[in-house]
């Protein structure tokens, strides 16, 4: 364990500075999971270290502990007459129920997580959070909606209680160098989806009716879900920090999938609404856009 515990630590300096700069998206080198900054992400950061990774760990030591056992005790030396029997009912028993028990055991969080990622904050029903076996992190109720629409190959972002939408496009290493240095390549977009920082925003996912099937996720959301032509799926997230936070189409969806990438830019609540008055009166995104604060 010795060892273990010291390779733990030699992980440490590197996930410290990728929360430090990536935050948002993945760095090079990165170890464990994005930054959570949602309740959803939350839960699976919890469900992941908490139960996920303590149940692998000791299923592979205890393997690799029978392992050992066979190959010391039962090679053709120490052990140079097999025994003939071929079954034992109680270590099938065993081998059968304990399976069962563990999948019963890592079930319950993960359909508790998942109920919590499709349901939709009513301002009463609570969250998971990071505590996976009681509910007790109140959200507010929804106040923004947001419908995202997987187009072949960009996405699309429909304001709908305003009524505006917009494309987003990726943008290419020198149109990053030009408009936003220092973005990272494959995830920087031309127009962000702008959101505000502590609300409730109900995301309806769909995709363009005469296209294929694509998937939204912002992995430090903890978002991921279908976009399906015909199709309304919904799912949500509250952002608790400001800042920018990339996903990418997670469905294999055709020869750009890789090059429609997710931006979100969560800003303060003056800055959103001065962004989305401006956005509401001009009908332009660019006009909206260009009173935030440069990126
Ligand atoms: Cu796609």
């Amino acid at each position: 364990m010795g060892a273990v515990s010291a390779a733990a630590m030699a992980l440490v300096p590197t996930m410290a500075s990728a929360q430090d700069v990536g935050r948002g998206h993945p760095e090079p080198g990165q170890f464990h999971l994005q930054e959570s900054v949602t309740p959803i992400m939350d839960s699976i950061v919890a469900f992941h270290d908490g139960v996920l990774m303590w149940t692998i760990t000791l299923i592979v030591l205890f393997v690799l502990a029978l392992i050992i056992v066979i190959v010391v005790r039962f090679n053709a030396k120490a052990n140079p007459v097999p025994a003939r029997f071929t079954h034992n009912t109680l270590v099938e028993v065993i081998w059968t129920v304990v399976p069962i028990l563990i999948l019963a055991v890592i079930a319950i969080p993960s359909f508790g997580v998942l109920s919590d990622q499709l349901t939709v904050p009513d301002g009463e029903r609570k969250y998971l959070g990071a505590n996976l076996f009681s509910a007790e992190v109140e959200v507010p109720e929804a106040t923004l909606t947001v419908k995202a629409s997987g187009e072949q190959w960009y996405w699309n972002y429909e304001y709908v209680d305003q009524g505006v939408a917009f494309d987003s496009n990726i943008l290419s290493e020198a149109e990053i160098a030009e408009l936003k240095p220092g973005q990272p390549r494959l995830l920087a977009v031309n127009n962000e989806l702008v959101v505000p920082v502590d609300t409730t925003v109900r995301m309806q996912i769909t995709a363009s009716p005469s296209g294929v099937i694509h998937a939204f996720a912002v992995p430090s959301f903890g978002i991921k879900i279908d976009a399906v032509p015909g199709r309304l799926n919904e799912t949500w997230f509250n952002a608790r920090e400001t800042g920018l936070y990339y996903g990418q189409c997670s469905e294999l969806c055709g020869k750009d999938h890789a090059f429609m990438p997710i931006a979100v830019r969560v800003v303060s609540a003056e800055e959103f609404a001065t962004f989305i008055a401006a956005f509401e009166e001009s009908r332009d995104y660019a006009t909206a856009a260009a009173l935030l604060p440069a990126l």
